[in-house]
């Protein structure tokens, strides 16, 4: 058996070494080493011998086995790298040294994250840090904490994606007041800003939109805080247009404003909600609305962002056309 061995290891070691092409050194392994193969009908055959010449055997057809795996990887390798060398050859003109070519221009940042990245490093330097909260959320901080109880309607006022049950998409970014306060001690001067979801779709309206809330709460806030703070970042966001807290309603402030700026022709545009903190939201959240006032707003992040770089369609900010984004 031994000789034998000897004999295909030779004859194996020179075709296999001298396969000429892939195909061929894969018809030699399943020769040899496949399931058919030579060397797997020896290792069937020492079942006939005695254990000790079994171990032996065994031993040495394993050994095999292995010099075997390892010729056909290495002759392997070079016809690979001969391959290669041959259609490097076959274009001369290739130069691989040369600096890659540009596929395409290099991206660009969205105009929402611009104007978010803006308000956020504004609102920063006036004291406010981040907050945040989840957007699939609970109706007892978007709604009935915010003094919406159900079947208010004012829930009208924000068409509703629901989940199921009283989980739902959260339509403004207000419930993150309620989840703040909910687990922190006044003094609080907080922003949050993120996705909100309504059934909203047209040129000013998209169903999927971002908002930037800001809350804060101490003794003695004023409604002039309130259009200290908010003149301050229209100023920091469109120079000195003029802007005006126009009476409105919102179950959750008292008083209440939407907060316009005027823009030449187009005249007075609405960029978001504001108020005072009303005393049912401080009940909800276990604040004493005897000590503590506060205010509030929320801004359309993608509203100031049509207002700053001109443009009419809302719902162009999510088509990804490159040709709109490759402006910014
Ligand atoms: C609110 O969502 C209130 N939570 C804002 C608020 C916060 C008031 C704190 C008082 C205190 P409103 O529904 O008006 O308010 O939305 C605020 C802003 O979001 C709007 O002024 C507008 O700029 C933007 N907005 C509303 N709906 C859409 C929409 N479908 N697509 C894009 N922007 C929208």
């Amino acid at each position: 058996m031994i000789d034998n061995i000897k004999r295909i290891k030779e004859e194996a070691t020179g075709r296999i070494t001298s396969a000429p092409d892939v195909e061929e050194l894969e018809r030699l392994r399943v020769h040899y080493l496949g399931k058919k193969g030579l060397l797997t009908s020896l290792l069937h055959q020492l079942k006939s011998l005695t254990p000790e010449q079994r171990k032996e055997m065994g031993a040495v057809l394993n050994e095999v086995k292995t010099e075997f795996e390892t010729t056909i990887t290495a002759r392997q390798q070079q016809l690979d790298d001969q391959r290669i060398n041959q259609e490097i050859e076959k274009s001369p003109m290739l130069d691989v040294t040369l600096p890659g070519q540009f596929v395409s221009e290099p991206g660009s940042i969205h105009p929402v994250t611009r104007v978010t990245e803006e308000v956020i490093e504004h609102l920063k330097r006036v004291g406010f840090s981040l907050a945040s909260g989840p957007e699939i959320e609970l109706d007892a901080y978007n709604f009935e904490a915010l003094n919406m109880p159900a079947h208010h309607p004012a829930r009208d006022m924000q068409d509703t994606f629901y989940v199921g049950g009283p989980v739902l998409l959260r339509t403004h970014t207000s419930p993150v007041q309620i989840r703040t306060m909910k687990n922190r001690k006044p003094p609080l001067q907080i922003i949050s800003h993120g996705k909100v979801y309504r059934s909203d779709y047209d040129q000013t309206h998209t169903p999927m939109f971002h908002q930037m809330e800001g809350l804060m709460v101490d003794e003695n806030i004023s409604l002039a805080d309130l259009k200290g703070v908010v003149n301050h970042l229209v100023k920091a966001l469109f120079g000195s247009k003029p802007v005006r807290f126009r009476p409105s309603y919102f179950p959750f402030t008292e008083p209440s404003a939407e907060i316009d700026v005027h823009f030449g022709n187009l005249g007075w545009l609405e960029i978001g909600g504001c108020g005072m903190v009303h005393p049912k939201v401080f009940e909800a959240v276990g604040y004493d609305y005897e000590k503590y006032s506060g205010f509030a707003f929320g801004l359309g992040i993608e509203r100031i962002a049509m207002l700053k770089y001109g443009i009419t369609d809302l719902r162009s900010f999510f088509e990804n056309d490159l040709r709109m984004l490759e402006q910014f």
